[in-house]
């Protein structure tokens, strides 16, 4: 039996770091989470230190290691070496996973790519992969990507090896099948644009009834949101679109948040409107029930896939890439603590997603007021950044002309 004084000091730090998952705990979501980039994870400490810090993210998604082409590059030999550093990673620091992908037209091995199927033998392909996949990472995944951007950007189905063999039969086939080799993970269906709420979001709409109409089971709608700063829809019409899917009986979640400038580098005003873009993202998953948790497309700045793919336009993400936070950080931070203020912090042992059992924090904490914003000596924080809260160590004073301000007792800015 431990005594309550070593249980809070084992457990004070984690409740009160005021760091995105534990907000978003707090906040009465399952997690705040973040892809892993498989080779930054082993070449760069300081991406692996904020990476494997549980109160940062409490869930992690393999960027590129459990795709098609790392899993079978070769028909039936499956290699786990990539995908397995994020299950090592994530239970080496008891975070949970995200796992992604399993049918998607991209990252295809060759064989698959220029195979010639019948619906027989592709069937039973699809099936092996997903039967091996799928039971190498049994009970590690909360959710599964089963299918993945199965729709075009103007809402007609996307070819695919899949799709010229089957039309839309195959998402039944993959969802029965995932359910068959891990009946306890979340089944989803994963794809990007589907904020605006166009043909596109329809579709998707479309594809979940269908999945349901052929008897076969889907948990969830994954919302990519890979926006755009300035054009992220507002936090009212992301909550309508995330609704659509709610409606229909599945949970949601956006699952590759990141929100690119168009050009670089970005100014002040840039970095605020980013910031509110993201508050908007996080903050319409706050007021839906059924939207479960959000997952950045990486944290830092310093690795992305934006810049390969849109060359000129980039900075997407909420530390730099010096990894300094930026005020996207900590318009996250804001938005889940506004959520989160007046809820008790939350175990892990009462979370319905964290595998870690640890008893409620009992401690009460008190909130660390600022000591002052006169002239008193001590660094000084920029505009945005964070000065006070519960658990805070840092400045407590602000540059001039901002002051700190409490948002609530975990969260002191200045503004
Ligand atoms: O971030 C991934 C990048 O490293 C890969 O080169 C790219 C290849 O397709 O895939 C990126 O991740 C994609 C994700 O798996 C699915 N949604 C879009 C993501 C960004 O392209």
């Amino acid at each position: 039996m431990y005594s309550t004084a070593f249980l809070a000091a084992l457990l004070a730090p984690a409740a009160v770091n005021a760091q995105l998952n534990d907000l978003a705990v707090r906040a009465g979501l399952k997690y705040f989470g973040t892809a892993l980039g498989e080779g930054s994870i082993n070449s760069d400490s300081q991406y692996a230190a904020i990476l494997s810090d549980k109160s940062m993210f409490g869930q992690l998604v393999p960027e590129n290691g459990q795709k098609w082409d790392a899993t079978e590059p070769s028909r039936g030999q499956f290699t786990y070496t990539q995908g397995d550093i994020t299950a090592n990673t994530a239970r080496r620091n008891g975070q949970g996973m995200r796992c992604h992908t399993l049918v998607w037209y991209s990252q295809l091995p060759n064989w698959v790519n220029s195979g010639s199927w019948t619906r027989q033998t592709l069937q039973s392909v699809i099936e092996t992969h997903i039967s091996n996949v799928m039971g190498h990472y049994k009970g590690q995944c909360y959710a599964w990507d089963v299918v993945n951007e199965a729709i075009n950007d103007d809402g007609t189905w996307r070819p695919s090896p899949f799709y010229n063999t089957f039309q839309t039969d195959y998402f039944a086939i993959a969802f029965n099948a995932a359910k068959r080799a891990d009946p306890a993970a979340k089944l989803y269906y994963n794809d990007y644009n589907l904020e605006y709420n166009q043909a596109k979001t329809d579709r998707a709409v479309e594809l979940v009834k269908i999945v349901q109409a052929a008897g076969a089971p889907i948990d969830g709608v994954g919302l990519q949101a890979h926006l755009i700063v300035g054009s992220t829809p507002s936090r009212s019409n992301l909550a309508t679109v995330l609704r659509r899917f709610t409606a229909l009986g599945v949970e949601v979640a956006y699952t590759e948040l990141d929100i690119r400038h168009s050009s670089l580098p970005a100014s002040s005003s840039a970095l605020a409107t980013q910031g509110n873009d993201y508050a908007n993202v996080v903050g319409s998953c706050l007021d839906v029930a059924g939207c479960v948790g959000v997952t950045v497309w990486g944290f830092t700045d310093k690795y992305s896939w934006i810049p390969q793919t849109f060359p000129g336009t980039g900075a997407a993400l909420i530390y730099d890439s010096n990894f300094n936070k930026k005020p996207a950080w900590t318009s996250v931070s804001s938005v889940l603590a506004a959520k989160a203020t007046g809820n008790p912090p939350v175990s892990s042992s009462t979370s319905t997603f964290t595998t870690i059992t640890t008893p409620p924090v009992t401690t009460t904490t008190t909130s660390a007021r600022p000591t002052s914003t006169s002239s008193a000596g001590g660094p000084e924080q920029t505009r945005w950044g964070q000065c006070g809260g519960n658990g805070w160590t840092g400045p407590t004073r602000c540059q001039s002309p901002w002051t700190c301000q409490k948002l609530n007792d975990w969260y002191w800015q200045c503004l």
